[in-house]
């Protein structure tokens, strides 16, 4: 290991879980982790990231979309720490403890609500937008600021995963081919998730959550999203194609999982 890639690692905190806390993931479909990250760490990413989103996006738009207003995708593209957190740092134990041996990565993107962005998310599972069979991936919400009520944090229905996919209808956005899940879903269980920055908050690829918007005008929500699943994972709404995404522990029976590169620009891949 380098001497930088030791230094990033420096930023992490381990997340070792007992049986009590896999036991309550299984029967609640969420866990709230942390700290993930240390003081300095937790500057470092969040400057990463915000450098990034600050070079991509715009000033919040009302008429705009989730995507043009709050999404940034394949965030480890640009940052160097994005890249050690997503492939190397605690949450890929966290995946082995949750989902098995063989884990491969699945998603990174910035769900960012800036002061002032008061667009919602409603209600989905992450399988509805995405789904990967096995039925058992994970998304990890890192906080890089506290978040509560008012400043959109995670809701969640605990234990909602327990009834498997959901009935929804994609409905196809016209402003930005974008797709969004119409569903109907009883949310009278329905619990906010505040968390402190640095913190982490799973959920099961079942479980519905949503966020509404930022009605603050002095503070951010921004969220690093890392999903990681099985490393032979396919994409049932893509023909059942495997999911690409590095290999990050165990095996995988995909040829083209286990010699994933291309995703990243030259300096970044495997040696
Ligand atoms: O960041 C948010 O507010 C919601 C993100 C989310 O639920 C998702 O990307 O699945």
């Amino acid at each position: 290991m380098s001497q930088h890639d030791k230094t990033c690692q420096s930023a992490f905190l381990p997340l070792p879980l007992g049986d009590a806390e896999r036991a309550l993931y299984r029967s609640q479909g969420f866990l709230k982790l942390g700290p993930v990250l240390n003081p300095l760490g937790l500057n470092r990413l969040r400057s990463e990231c915000m450098t990034t989103w600050s070079a991509a996006k715009t000033a919040f738009d009302p008429t705009g979309t989730w995507l043009q207003n709050a999404l940034l995708p394949n965030i480890h593209h640009h940052s160097e720490l994005v890249r050690h957190y997503y492939f190397d740092g605690p949450l890929v134990d966290v995946a082995t403890q949750l989902i098995g041996p063989n884990i491969k990565a699945a998603t990174s993107q910035l769900t960012f609500k800036l002061r002032g962005n008061t667009q919602s998310f409603g209600w989905h599972q992450d399988n509805g937008y995405g789904e990967l069979d096995p039925y058992n991936s994970i998304s990890c919400l890192t906080t890089l600021d506290d978040t509560d009520e008012d400043n959109g944090c995670l809701w969640v229905v605990p234990g909602s995963h327990q009834q498997g996919q959901v009935n929804y209808v994609h409905t196809l956005d016209d402003k930005a081919s974008q797709v969004s899940i119409d569903m109907q879903v009883n949310t009278d269980q329905a619990i906010p998730i505040p968390l402190k920055a640095g913190h982490c908050l799973i959920l099961d690829c079942h479980l519905l959550h949503m966020s509404q918007g930022n009605t603050t005008m002095e503070r951010d929500r921004r969220i690093l999203f890392t999903r990681y699943a099985d490393a032979d994972a396919v994409e049932v709404y893509n023909h059942r194609e495997p999911r690409l995404g590095r290999l990050l522990r165990g095996v995988t029976r995909f040829p083209e999982v286990k010699h994933y590169e291309s995703e990243l620009p030259t300096p970044w891949r495997n040696p």
